[in-house]
């Protein structure tokens, strides 16, 4: 079918608007960068791709680019093959290499889904839902970005959370708006005495609704395991409270809480020592690092093997991700927890045509159409890549932009 044969991969680096999320590293800046892939059949076809950003990984999918012309897009073994050989040389780490090819598997699975007239869980194997239910991710926030060389201060409609009153105010918001009845509180930001506060407040203000906290290592052993103890029955899990699988496990030993993360098990090599040592007991998939959407699909049936949860991970993202990510959970059955999303933060300056994905009663229905099902809106990509090149922003820098502010934040992970 040489209608299948690719033709060419666009890459097209954006920005977009993100507001000021404290998070264990500092604050999130007032733009988010990632890329929007477009892969082009030579019929015409064209497949939806979207990466995070920033220059190291801009720089492999423009390598990615070379060597895809040609092949056959419904060969994502060797599409992958031949961009894993492309940067290995250069990116010995093998997540790394993952963050490129999963985004282009991506853009091939919509381009066959557009080519059979199917949508992308079809592709998968099927669905065993037909909506898939995330959870409201909570910040800790500045009620603005302030004011800085010379840029007026931004603000937006979610105020202030700086202490548990605020928190509850803010779910009550993504509630309202969205619907979730699941929460996530990013922590690692406060004392964690102060953390403590806030889950209780929450479970009191939503009761029986499943809370889960992640302070991205901010603890020691000694900190997680106090945690663990005084949110037992408080926490459907405990999100990365400390670095790396041995500290992992060591929390383990005593936690009255299922550990959860995205830090320490974030390759297919991390699977067996985690597994060995009990260090977690919930995986946070996220198909954008595990090498695609059929590949997470896989590492569920390992984790249902050796008796691991799933949840699933979210970084600042717009739609072509959601619709990714809802495509690959809707095709999971043993997906046990609500899944992250950053969406609601993001979604006002989304790329893909407004319509199909809707977070409504905390679930976003998947999409029917072939391939993802979802539409880029061309104007907006054109518009969002200009903010790119305007803002000279290369990377994230979420300390170095607290730093701006106050000039005495140091990053210590574990900071407690
Ligand atoms: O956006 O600040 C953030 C998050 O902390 C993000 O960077 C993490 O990757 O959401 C993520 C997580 O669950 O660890
Ligand atoms: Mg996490």
């Amino acid at each position: 079918m040489s209608s299948a044969r690719i033709r060419e991969l666009i890459v097209t680096p954006i920005a977009f608007g993100d507001p000021p999320l404290l998070n264990s590293n500092g604050v999130h800046e007032p733009l988010a960068l990632r890329v929007i892939l477009q892969l082009v059949l030579e019929d015409g076809t064209v497949g939806l791709g979207e990466s995070p950003g920033g220059a190291a990984r801009l720089e492999r999918l423009h390598a990615a680019a070379k060597v895809v012309a040609g092949m056959d897009v419904f060969d994502t073994t060797a599409v992958a093959a031949a961009i894993d050989a492309a940067l290995l040389p250069s990116v010995p780490g093998s997540h790394e290499r993952g963050w490129t090819t999963s985004a282009v598997e991506v853009a091939c699975l919509d381009a066959q889904g557009k080519l059979l007239g199917r949508p992308v869980s079809d592709l998968l194997g099927g669905t065993v839902r037909d909506s898939v239910p995330f959870a409201a991710y909570l910040f800790y926030k500045w009620a603005e970005h302030p004011a800085l060389d010379g840029r007026a201060a931004i603000g937006d409609d979610w105020g202030e959370a700086l202490d548990p009153a605020g928190i509850v105010e803010q779910a009550r918001l993504m509630q309202e708006r969205y619907g979730f009845t699941s929460f996530k509180l990013k922590g690692g930001v406060f004392p964690p005495d102060e953390e403590i506060a806030a889950i209780r407040a929450l479970a009191e203000a939503f009761p029986g609704q499943p809370l889960r906290l992640d302070p991205n290592v901010a603890w020691t052993v000694e900190t997680s395991k106090y945690v663990a103890r005084e949110l037992d029955g408080v926490l459907e899990y405990l999100e990365d409270p400390t670095r790396g699988i041995p500290g992992m496990a060591e929390v383990a030993k005593d936690s009255p809480i299922p550990l959860a993360t995205n830090m320490c098990v974030i390759a297919w090599e991390h699977l067996r020592p985690a597994v060995e040592q009990n260090a977690v007991q919930v995986l946070l998939t996220d198909h954008h690092y595990w090498g695609g959407l059929r590949r997470t699909r896989e590492l569920a049936a390992v984790c249902e093997a050796f008796g691991l949860a799933l949840s699933m991970h979210s970084n600042s993202h717009l739609g072509i991700s959601l619709a990714a990510m809802t495509h690959v959970a809707a095709a999971i059955p043993n997906l046990d927890h609500s899944c992250d999303t950053h969406y609601p933060w993001n979604s006002a300056d989304d790329v893909v045509v407004p319509g199909v994905l809707e977070l409504r009663d905390g679930e976003v229905k998947v999409p029917t159409g072939p391939g993802l099902g979802v539409e880029l809106d061309h104007d907006r990509l054109e518009r969002l890549h200009r903010r790119y090149v305007d803002s000279g922003m290369r990377g994230r820098d979420d300390t170095g932009y607290m730093q701006r502010f106050r000039p005495e934040y140091e990053l210590r992970l574990p900071r407690w």
